[in-house]
């Protein structure tokens, strides 16, 4: 009997075995839990489909979540093959490579619209459209980054966009606590992802991290993963509209 057996959810963004979804992945089923998961696009849906398929998953859904009616769809599916879930993570976020490199005020409305659209607006979808399937005593999950809190050289609108994201956590948060659900966000550390391989000197980024983090390295999918298994189960039913921080101890650390 793991920690989540008998539970389901679905993990939105997917993308290869770098990305942080894979590590919570991993960490879900392994503790029992049943899983859906989405894709983005055709492309996509190459690498996750196996990766899931490992899992013994066989809900592989396309959702864009910028299009309200496919994030209805997905819902409605799991209506009809699972009835109810548990839990739902939410590990998506998207901006234009070139407000990640030019000066933050050089930042056009399109690009803010964009980042802020698919980073921190598509938590709050995402939950409306969950909410007729999720159980009382079910847990919403997203990923933050220490971005949204301090100004983190280039990280620029996506900061903004996890600022959103952490103060619509407290929100969902206030709201869906009389149903017994609760949302909370893990702040994780500078991780090698497909995303990250998008930007210009990470490699210097995860250097300082590691150089600064009280553990002397960066954290693992695996180890977002880990807390993202404590957020959705139930030895953290008491905890909700929380930023975890899983970064090593970076964001505590005096320098
Ligand atoms: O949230 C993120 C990255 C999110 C991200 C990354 C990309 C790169 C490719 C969003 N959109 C895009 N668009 C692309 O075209 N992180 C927490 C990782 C990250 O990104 C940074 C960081 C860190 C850490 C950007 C600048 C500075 C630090």
């Amino acid at each position: 009997m793991g920690l989540m057996t008998g539970k389901r959810g679905i993990i939105f963004g997917l993308a290869n075995d770098k990305s942080i979804a894979w590590g919570i992945a991993q960490q879900l089923r392994g503790a029992g839990a049943e899983l859906a998961f989405t894709y983005l696009n055709e492309a996509l849906e190459k690498r996750v489909r196996p990766l899931a398929e490992s899992l013994d998953s066989n809900i592989i859904l396309p959702c864009d979540v910028q299009d309200e009616e496919q994030m209805v769809a997905v819902f409605d599916t799991l209506k009809q093959q699972w009835g109810q879930i548990d839990f739902v993570v939410h590990a998506v976020a998207f901006a234009n490579r070139e407000d990640l490199k030019k000066p933050f005020s050089e930042t056009r409305l399109d690009g803010f619209q964009l980042a802020l659209d698919v980073s921190a607006y598509s938590l709050i979808s995402m939950t409306r459209c969950a909410l007729p399937v999720l159980k009382e005593g079910g847990s919403i999950v997203t990923m933050t980054y220490l971005g949204a809190v301090r100004s983190v050289p280039q990280y620029n609108v996506m900061g903004v966009a996890k600022a959103a994201l952490e103060a619509s956590v407290r929100y969902l948060a206030a709201e869906l606590g009389e149903k017994g659900i609760r949302v909370n966000a893990v702040s994780a550390g500078p991780i090698k992802t497909l995303a990250a391989s998008g930007i210009s000197n990470f490699k210097e980024k995860l250097r300082v991290a590691e150089e600064r983090a009280p553990l002397g390295r960066l954290v693992s999918q695996n180890e977002v993963g880990k807390a993202t298994l404590y957020l959705v189960s139930d030895l953290a039913s008491g905890v909700t509209g929380e930023i975890h921080y899983v970064d090593g101890g970076f964001s505590t650390a005096a320098g």
